[in-house]
């Protein structure tokens, strides 16, 4: 039974000293994939991660290793880690509880004259968020090859930089490359990001998986003409098709509970009041814990399209650009992660996670599960975002007993 420590006054600190960079006067972070801000953040950490005397590496598509050594370093590490990068209106603990979780599992372990037979490795993974360049999780799943390397260079945002420029503008195209990861096992701490453990009153959220999800752009193409002079049976309005739109991907959400349905990125053409718009681009994210569900919404969506278009006369084109399927983590990691929760004393829940997250995709290559804490009124997303000293200090607990764990087996 392992009940190691860990420092929490030091984590607490250190979540708040990397939650200045980029901080909004809401109370959150917004620090943009491979902005200045994101350069800053990954610094700082790499900067914490030597004096805690991890070396580091950068790998091609930007993530960040720092490994701390083992007893035995031609065994795979024992990895954790999550991303820095942040949403438009993000929080201050949304990936990066993650990855300064896992330097406090690596301080604690300096601390307490800790040797593991396995090395730790902590990962910062580039662009999760897929905010300013989509999809998400970029970082992992180029590694885990979900993704091909050239394909997310050469991904540009709404103003058209290119990623891999940006890479290198920031000095995060690393050496390293991005193929032959291994992990003996791989755990990502994380803020729940929705209701459930605070309803429940629990300490730890025990994830399981995760919900699939799928990621489309859709193209609608009416007609611009005047807002004075165009009768109303004469027009072909995008926006008018597009709030049919949307009340249809909410309407198919809630006909497949506990499925999600979100539209939130929208460009208006030309966006002038007196013209109406002839040309919209949207964003639809649809999510399901069923494979088969998540199907199902696919197909609904096709049929709510086909009927929009014979109604309005506007043309609609759906572009699914990401897919994953739900996710299952390893049974080993899934138990280790309890085991400690019990050990230690904190209630704990199994549940799936609602969010992508970089776990997902390391799933792929290495056994994984994560560990949640609650956030305040599950809000994340949101500048708002919170949680206390005592969940970061359950959660990271959690973490550095897992660690070991898995590092001694
Ligand atoms: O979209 C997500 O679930 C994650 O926050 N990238
Ligand atoms: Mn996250
Ligand atoms: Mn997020
Ligand atoms: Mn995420």
């Amino acid at each position: 039974m392992s009940t190691l420590k860990i420092n929490s006054d030091r984590l607490w600190d250190s979540l708040m000293e990397m939650a200045k960079i980029g901080g909004t006067e809401k109370g959150g972070c917004k620090r943009l994939a491979l902005t200045d801000l994101d350069k800053q953040g990954r610094e700082l950490y790499i900067k914490w991660a030597e004096e805690a005397g991890c070396s580091v590496k950068v790998d091609a598509i930007g993530n960040i290793m720092c490994t701390r050594p083992g007893e035995d370093m031609s065994l795979a590490p024992v990895g954790t880690g999550s991303h820095l990068d942040t949403q438009p209106t993000g929080g201050k603990f949304d990936g990066v509880f993650g990855v300064l979780a896992g330097l406090e599992v690596v301080r604690s372990l300096n601390d307490q004259n800790i040797k593991t037979k396995h090395p730790v490795e902590i990962s910062v993974w580039t662009n999760e968020e897929g905010s300013r360049f989509a999809p998400a999780m970029m970082g992992s799943g180029v590694v885990s090859g979900r993704f091909g390397l050239q394909e997310i260079l050469d991904t540009t945002d709404v103003d058209g930089l290119r990623l891999g420029d940006e890479l290198e503008r920031i000095g995060f195209a690393g050496e390293t490359p991005v193929t032959g990861r291994k992990f003996h096992a791989f755990f990502e701490t994380h803020i729940e990001q929705g209701p459930y453990l605070e309803a429940e009153n629990k300490q730890i959220g025990v994830v399981t998986g995760g919900q699939g999800q799928r990621w489309y752009n859709a193209t609608l193409l009416g007609r611009e003409s005047h807002a004075g002079t165009t009768p109303m049976h004469l027009r072909c309005d995008a926006l008018l098709a597009s709030t049919q739109l949307i009340q249809k991907v909410e309407d198919i959400a809630k006909a497949h509970a506990p499925g999600c349905g979100t539209v939130g990125f929208m460009q208006v053409v030309p966006n002038s009041r007196n013209t109406i718009p002839g040309k919209i681009e949207m964003s639809i994210d649809l999510r399901h814990p069923l494979d088969e569900e998540l199907s199902a919404m696919d197909k609904a969506l096709s049929e709510a399209i086909a009927e929009i278009e014979s109604a309005t006369g506007v043309a609609i084109q759906l572009d699914p650009f990401w897919y994953y399927e739900p996710i299952h983590f390893d049974e080993n990691c899934v138990n280790a992660v309890r085991k400690a929760a019990n050990d230690l004393g904190y209630s704990n829940m199994d549940i799936i996670a609602g969010a992508g997250h970089d776990a997902c995709y390391v799933s792929d290559f290495a056994p994984t599960s994560m560990i949640f804490t609650p956030c305040l009124n599950g809000i994340s997303h949101n500048e708002i975002e919170s949680t206390t000293q005592e969940e970061c200090e359950a959660g990271c607990s959690v973490l550095l007993n897992a660690i070991v764990t898995m590092a001694e087996q």
